[in-house]
């Protein structure tokens, strides 16, 4: 069978997963949320979302995948809530391709899985690559002001990757950017990564958006985000993601 052919099929059988990686904030060493990875396994092979996300974008197979995601994710945050008997003080950010973003309705997707869920939008957080305002600005913007109105908040993923104009960061409405890995792994040992990564908090300062770094894997990288003054950040110094089960046992030892 086609990789293609096992996805669809993976995807029927609901037989993906999510994990869900804690996303720190840097001044205070709080939970802030958690983001919602897809996760393949097929005949106990692990199969990298490097590989499937882009087949489940060229077939089309990321609208229903994508859909799974973002109910999943929100049943998974009540699923906590009633575990712990409170409403847990967390966000959960969920992924969308610049294909659901272009092909599907969005918004009309994150108030039902809020609505079925019972979890207040301004708990989901959208994930957005800088490609889905490239491939249509117009209607990205439009998604954009229509999640915001449900209640959502929208970071930008991968940020510094995707040569979108710039001018957009200050007309969408954006809440957050997310400094990819690539920029933040290392930077230490690399003056141009620093100052990518200077240039990018300074930017986002100056435009009112928070800032999540990416790939954190040292204590020392962590309190140099902080003293830069990124907001957040997420990456293996605090964990890898986990699944479900580990997740929430990670937030309750935290708290
Ligand atoms: O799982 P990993 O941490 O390797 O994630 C690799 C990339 O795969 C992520 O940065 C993200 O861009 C993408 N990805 C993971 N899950 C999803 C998903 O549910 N939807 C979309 N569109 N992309 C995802
Ligand atoms: O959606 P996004 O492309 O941002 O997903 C991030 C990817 O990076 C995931 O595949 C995740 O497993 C991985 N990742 C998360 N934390 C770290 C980290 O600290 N170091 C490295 N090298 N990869 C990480
Ligand atoms: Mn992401
Ligand atoms: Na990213």
């Amino acid at each position: 069978f086609t990789i293609e052919t096992c996805l669809r099929r993976a995807i029927e059988a609901e037989r993906l997963t999510l994990a869900y990686q804690p996303v720190i904030e840097l001044q205070t060493g709080e939970i802030s949320g958690f983001e919602a990875l897809a996760r393949w396994r097929e005949d106990g092979v692990d199969i990298a979302p490097s590989t499937f996300i882009p087949v489940a974008e060229e077939s089309g197979l990321i609208l229903p995948l994508g859909r799974w995601a973002l109910d999943e994710a929100t049943r998974t945050l009540r699923a906590w809530d009633r575990r712990a008997g409170m409403t847990l003080p967390v966000r959960m950010a969920v992924n969308v391709s610049a294909i659901q973003v272009t092909r599907d309705d969005v918004p009309a997707m994150l108030e039902e899985a809020a609505r079925v869920h019972n979890v207040a939008p301004e708990r989901l957080v959208l994930e957005l690559t800088e490609s889905a305002i490239v491939a249509d600005p117009d209607r990205a913007a439009k998604a954009m002001e229509a999640i915001r109105s449900v209640g959502a908040t929208i970071a930008l993923d991968d940020f510094g990757t995707g040569y979108s104009n710039l001018a957009y960061l200050q007309r969408l409405p954006i809440d957050a950017l997310k400094i990819d890995q690539s920029f933040v792994t290392g930077m230490l040992g690399d003056r141009d990564k620093v100052a990518i990564v200077r240039a990018v908090l300074s930017l986002a300062e100056a435009l009112g958006l928070r800032t999540t770094a990416e790939g954190v894997e040292t204590l020392e990288l962590s309190q140099t985000l902080a003293a830069l003054g990124c907001t957040r950040a997420q990456g293996y110094f605090y964990a890898a993601p986990l699944d479900a089960e580990a997740a929430y046992a990670y937030w309750s030892r935290s708290n």
